[in-house]
């Protein structure tokens, strides 16, 4: 299995998950503005997509799209997901939030957008971390332990301070908390994150 990647992006969500679920994997970094690996490939070679995170399957099989990739994850490592009856659908309900009302709400930060643009995203990323703040279940979204929707939360959080979005004290806790944890430690080791 292997893990394209590129530091501080999405896919970080995606290898705090592999290092949390303790499987082997191989994993390559890649420059999103050239769209080249680290090893000089082309990268749209792997995926005429161009973006990461992109998770290669032993089989060969190819697979993209954060929510698809990290729902993959957390079904061959039920440990990372929600065991209740709708726990597979609470998971996704949380991803899909993070990657369409977060992730997307960072576009003017990422992509040059007015001071404008951003201070108005600032304001609605911010009321909606309200929301997650109000609906955690514990320590984590779903209680005592995190699920993949948490990792995906921890890279929206990791942008919200880059990009100064007022992040409400429990999610702050909640970064510290999956900061703190040994297997994110490696993911962002690996990146060359701090
Ligand atoms: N629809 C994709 C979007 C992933 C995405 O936005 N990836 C960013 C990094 S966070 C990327 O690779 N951007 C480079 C590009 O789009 O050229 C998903 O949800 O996985």
């Amino acid at each position: 299995m292997k893990l394209y990647y590129s530091p501080l992006a999405c896919s970080l969500a995606d290898h705090i998950a592999l290092e949390e679920a303790g499987v082997d994997y191989d994993s390559e970094a890649v420059d999103l503005k050239t769209k080249r690996t680290a090893s000089g490939r082309d990268f749209s070679e792997v995926t005429a997509k161009n973006y990461v995170p992109v998770l290669v399957l032993e089989g060969g099989e190819i697979l993209t799209e954060n929510v698809a990739v990290l729902d993959w994850i957390a079904a061959q490592f039920p440990q990372l997901g929600v065991s209740e009856p709708l726990g597979r659908t609470r998971v996704l309900e949380a991803l899909t939030y993070v990657t369409t009302e977060l992730h997307h709400g960072f576009k003017p930060m990422w992509h040059g957008g007015t001071d404008d643009d951003k201070a108005q995203a600032r304001n609605v990323l911010g009321a909606k971390l309200q929301y997650v703040a109000d609906t955690l279940r514990g320590d984590y979204l779903f209680g005592d332990t995190p699920s993949v929707a948490d990792f995906y939360l921890f890279v929206m959080l990791l942008w919200a301070v880059r990009f100064d979005v007022p992040t409400p004290p429990a999610l702050e806790l909640l970064r510290s908390r999956l900061k703190a944890r040994p297997a994110v430690q490696r993911a962002m080791a690996q990146e060359g994150l701090r």
